[in-house]
């Protein structure tokens, strides 16, 4: 048997963080969850920022929990949520807060780019993502135009798995599956595209040619307890890190879905999906770790239902009471209007439930009563909108996808798979598994040589795990 190789996946959530080791030997991955907390965006004023301070902090205490468990550790990936970035100087200091991507800032460039129509063909056929409120692109334009003087002070702007690995490593890159989310990146190259940043009027000079995953960094630097780990390039976006993990058939048959805080319904592809009904059906064109397309449509997701759980107070605390509320949800009848989810009135509104009620009452329809109610018309209207996207992508590529498969903190969720597959009419596997940091993994496992490649880490890891099957009832 061969030495079993240790390595760390640091995965941050916007809602909740954790660092994850995980130990390859004998073709098979065992995860231990070293590290867990929960992170939450904060309001100063009228706008809304993360605590990085605080970020880097409980990773550090994750990565002494790590090695103090795994002596030898061989190395560190970093992935989070899209979007978000910092700018810096040239010494790597801050040189302007980091907002959070449900900030409001954007909603004036976002709705000026929905109202010209011929730029937002522009920018779609130059970075095959569409005009959502969170994009990059939107929020540093925000800054640009309304702080010129950033521009002076900035040179480099990083994106958030960047800026950590800058902090573990000492080294200033981006990475290209981040870099795909920005709104900012060629569809056609693995490159900045001067389309979207001239017309967002951001600096090129901010960025560097974005690297791909498996790109070793050198050890990591600052941290004593960890000398000789290495620093090594994952898909920096969780979602790209958590299609990696997805135990699919090489055939191209599966549609994936991350489901958690966000629904990233989508597939692997050779080539972007574009035009005007792609971008109609607001397909995002993102990468893979390697430089390949994962064109995916965002459904609101699971940010529907913790909306909803605030305006409840006796709302169910342990993992018993939580199974409880699902069964009485899955009791009730299929609600008779469901929800739109792409309605933008749901990305940060000051009360879900009263955004909830009030899309319901304008179709004519009346709100839920309780909790149980919300629950089935949320796992409801979910499946519906990844139906819906399986009916898109399959009308636009010709392609035919045979099953659905589910990781992410939703796979947990009954109802909502069996609400996906009734309305997609194919089955949908769910997995028990941490996909981004489980994807993270995958690449650091690669790119150690202790893995052959991603068809083999997947392989692999559908012998061994967990699965709930759903087939579609008629
Ligand atoms: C999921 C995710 C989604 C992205 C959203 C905002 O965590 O990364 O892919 O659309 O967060 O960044």
């Amino acid at each position: 048997m061969r030495k079993p190789f240790h390595c760390a996946a640091i995965d941050l959530g916007a809602t909740s963080g954790r660092v994850i080791v995980g130990t390859w030997a004998d073709h098979r991955l065992e995860l231990t969850e070293v590290h867990r907390f929960s992170n939450a965006f904060q309001s100063l004023g009228t706008h809304d920022y993360w605590n990085l301070p605080g970020l880097w902090s409980e990773v550090q205490t994750g990565l002494r929990q790590a090695v103090t468990q795994f002596p030898g550790l061989a190395s560190v990936g970093v992935d989070t949520w899209g979007v978000d970035y910092v700018l810096l100087n040239q010494a790597g200091r801050l040189v302007f807060p980091t907002h959070a991507y449900r900030d409001a800032r954007t909603q004036p460039g976002l709705r000026r780019l929905a109202g010209a129509p011929a730029d937002l063909a522009r920018i779609y056929a130059a970075t095959g993502i569409p005009n959502v409120f969170y994009n990059s692109s939107l929020q540093l334009a925000e800054v640009v135009a309304s702080c010129p003087e950033i521009r002076r002070l900035t040179t480099r702007c990083l994106f958030l798995p960047d800026y950590f690995n800058y902090l573990l490593s000492g080294r200033m890159e981006n990475e290209l599956t981040i870099a795909s989310s920005t709104q900012l990146l060629d569809v056609h190259a693995a490159d900045w595209s001067h389309t979207a940043l001239r017309h967002f009027r951001i600096p090129a000079r901010w960025f560097s040619r974005p690297v791909l995953a498996g790109t070793l960094l050198g050890p990591v630097v600052g941290l004593p307890e960890l000398e000789g780990t290495q620093v090594v390039v994952v898909p920096g976006h969780d979602t790209a890190a958590a299609y990696d993990a997805m135990p699919a058939d090489p055939d191209g048959g599966d549609l994936f879905l991350s489901s958690g805080t966000w629904s990233l319904v989508g597939f692997e592809s050779d080539r972007p999906v574009l035009g005007p009904e792609a971008l109609a059906a607001r397909v995002a064109n993102e990468r893979t770790g390697d430089g390949r397309y994962r064109p995916l449509t965002n459904v609101i997701g699971f940010w529907l239902l913790e909306g909803v759980l605030k305006s409840f107070p006796d709302r169910p605390q342990k993992e018993q009471d939580r199974a409880r509320l699902n069964a009485a949800a899955a009791a009730r009848p299929a609600p008779k209007q469901l929800l739109d989810t792409a309605d933008p009135v749901f990305s940060n509104p000051p009360s879900m439930r009263a955004a909830i009620d009030a899309q319901l009452r304008k179709k004519g329809a009346r709100p839920p009563k309780d909790l149980a109610g919300y629950l089935r018309l949320i796992c409801d209207s979910l499946g519906q909108g990844h139906a819906n996207a399986k009916a898109d992508f399959e009308r636009m590529t010709g392609r035919k996808f045979k099953r659905i498969l589910v990781v992410g903190g939703g796979s947990r969720n009954p109802l909502m798979c069996q609400a996906t597959a009734d309305a997609a009419g194919i089955p949908v596997i769910s997995y028990r598994l941490e996909g981004a940091a489980v994807g993270n993994l995958a690449r650091q496992l690669i790119a150690l040589g202790a893995v052959e490649d991603l068809a083999t880490f997947r392989a692999c890891l559908g012998h061994h795990l967990e699965k709930n099957v759903y087939p579609p009832r008629a």
